[in-house]
């Protein structure tokens, strides 16, 4: 191996700035994608029960699916180093296994070896029509329940993630838990997409987040647990102890060591008030 060669591996693997930044995005582009991080063996061991015959889910969450739907998101796990990396796709896998979770106290392999099972909300309390929204209007008899790998909600968030990925969110949400592909964009779109006062979750597992004043005095700071409280904070956040937050933890760790890459600080989101 050659001197510079050798740099060039080091610069990946601790993630320092040893080249020039143009030459170190010219091969992070060559050489890194979703699919050289993440195999189908890798996919598989995370996701140990996920086309179990007790999952709902059965046969809907395919490796080929999402490796695909990445791909519409082109700086979806290819940005930064190689550990942030690593670490955006695990916080990324991490919150959809929390989403669409079978899993419980006891269960075979753990409570985190159960992401994926359910692509559609069991027994929703509302049709998730949210009226007063103009701009994203319920069609009559639809239904915005949670659906897919992030269990998309509501109308105001169908009708913008249709509008981006060319299909009509208000008048055929049931596309979400019918085509694979369709789901895992609808998830990464979610992740992708800053939607004001919130960050993107991607620019906030990237380094890429500036907290505002409203941010700093709010204590959301970068790290697993502001994720957590960009997709569910409302709820789940400031509160001490929450089991739903520890699930989501407890997934993000398991993803992580199999990654062999660290988690990162702030983990929670006890201490962190919701975004308003
Ligand atoms: C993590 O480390 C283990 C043990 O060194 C190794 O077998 C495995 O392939 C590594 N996984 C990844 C994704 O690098
Ligand atoms: C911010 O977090 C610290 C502990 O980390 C806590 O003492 C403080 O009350 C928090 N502030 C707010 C506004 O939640
Ligand atoms: C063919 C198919 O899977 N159809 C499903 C589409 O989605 C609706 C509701 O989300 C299901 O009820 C159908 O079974």
């Amino acid at each position: 191996m050659t001197t510079s060669s050798l740099a060039l591996l080091l610069s990946f693997l601790l993630c320092s700035s040893l080249l020039s930044f143009a030459s170190y995005k010219a091969e992070a582009r060559r050489f890194i994608s979703v699919s050289s991080l993440i195999s189908k063996d890798l996919f598989d061991s995370m996701f140990l029960h996920k086309d179990d015959s007790a999952c709902p889910a059965k046969n809907f969450y395919t490796y080929n699916s999402f490796i695909h739907a990445s791909k519409r998101f082109p700086k979806f796990g290819t940005t930064g180093c190689l550990a942030t990396r690593k670490r955006e796709i695990a916080a990324f896998l991490a919150q959809i296994s929390h989403e669409t979770t079978g899993g419980w106290e006891t269960a075979p392999d753990g409570p985190y070896a159960w992401g994926l099972c359910f692509k559609e909300e069991v027994s929703p309390a509302s049709n998730y029509c949210d009226s007063s929204n103009t701009q994203w209007p319920c069609y009559p008899g639809k239904s915005y329940h949670g659906r897919g790998p992030i269990q998309l909600s509501w109308n105001f968030n169908y009708g913008p993630v249709g509008n981006a990925l060319r299909f009509d969110g208000l008048r055929n949400p049931e596309i979400v838990s019918n085509n694979s592909l369709v789901a895992f964009k609808t998830a990464l779109w979610f992740w992708m997409t800053e939607q004001k006062p919130k960050p993107s979750c991607h620019n906030v597992m990237v380094g890429k987040y500036t907290p505002t004043e409203a941010d700093a005095k709010a204590n959301r700071t970068a790290g697993f647990g502001l994720v957590t409280n960009i997709i569910n904070g409302g709820l789940e956040c400031g509160i001490p102890d929450d089991s739903r937050v520890h699930d989501r933890i407890g997934y993000f760790q398991r993803y992580a060591s199999l990654f062999n890459v660290s988690t990162g600080p702030n983990l929670d989101c006890e201490n962190q008030k919701p975004f308003s």
